[in-house]
């Protein structure tokens, strides 16, 4: 309760913060694909409070979407930034909560969170968890619809941890798998890891999908990978999430 009252008066004040973790070509190490815009909350008693604790708190306590629609805000306006200062970032890809697609409005709010700083669909990536595919709401599936409709790709997070059905990959929309870093961390020591991978990447192929491996810590894993004809990574390995400030520089280094 202590925690709820710190969530909502941080967001009234706006005193949550993002930080972007680079998603690069597997062939060039600072070469971007997207960047994922990952929530911090610095509590002025505890310290941080990582996002596996306040984005549960916040869906169990309403706050999510109100949460969400600002950090879409603020992706957008780095975005823009960015790119005014001659930054060139391809697109953000931002986090969203299963609760957002509940809501009949959620295309018209994103479209419009976009217009505000003269973004196109195409510059923004929604990462969604496979518990939203699996929701077989009408009002879930009109707005994966429209989203797709207004051109705006969607991402698969964590794809292999959830309750992974095949079925919905071909029926929905979706353009990105972002394979869980649990497989990436075991591939070295597990073959049955190294052969899901291998079936998870010709079943994107096959269907047109990118796949961004997540977790990516080592250069054994990157080689791997990439031979294995995964495109995009993400990982401590090129980056750690990064103050907006510090991405510039980061793309700047050769490598
Ligand atoms: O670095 P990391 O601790 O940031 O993130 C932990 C988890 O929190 C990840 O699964 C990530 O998807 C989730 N997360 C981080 N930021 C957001 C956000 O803005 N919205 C949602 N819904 N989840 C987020
Ligand atoms: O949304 P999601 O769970 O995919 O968010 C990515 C999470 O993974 C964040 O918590 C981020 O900080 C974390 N992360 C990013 N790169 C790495 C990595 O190379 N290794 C590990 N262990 N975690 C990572
Ligand atoms: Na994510
Ligand atoms: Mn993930």
């Amino acid at each position: 309760v202590a925690l709820e009252r710190s969530l909502r008066d941080a967001l009234a004040r706006k005193a949550l913060t993002l930080q972007y973790q680079p998603q690069v070509l597997s062939t060039g190490a600072h070469v971007l694909h997207s960047v994922e815009a990952l929530a911090r909350w610095h509590h002025p008693e505890r310290g941080p409070v990582p996002p596996s604790e306040f984005i549960p708190l916040a869906e169990e306590v309403g706050l999510i979407h109100e949460l969400t629609l600002w950090l879409l805000d603020t992706a957008c306006a780095q975005l823009a930034s960015w790119r005014r200062a001659g930054c060139a970032v391809p697109s953000v890809s931002v986090n969203l909560s299963g609760r957002s697609f509940h809501r009949p409005e959620l295309a018209d709010q994103i479209s419009a969170a976009l217009a505000q700083h003269g973004l196109q669909p195409g510059d923004v990536v929604l990462e969604i968890t496979e518990s939203v595919m699996m929701d077989a709401r009408p009002v879930t599936l009109a707005n994966i619809e429209l989203l797709h409709q207004r051109g705006f790709r969607l991402s698969l997070d964590d794809f292999g941890t959830g309750y992974s059905s095949l079925s919905y990959l071909h029926r929905l929309p979706i353009s990105e798998l972002k394979l869980d870093k649990a497989f990436v961390q075991d591939l070295e020591g597990s073959d049955a890891a190294r052969a899901l991978t291998v079936s998870v990447l010709s079943i994107a192929h096959s269907l047109g999908m990118v796949v961004v491996a997540e977790g990516v810590e080592t250069r054994q894993q990157h080689e791997w990978l990439r031979t294995h004809g995964c495109p995009v990574m993400q990982g401590y390995l090129f980056a750690r999430p990064l103050d907006p400030a510090a991405l510039p520089g980061w793309l700047a280094r050769p490598g």
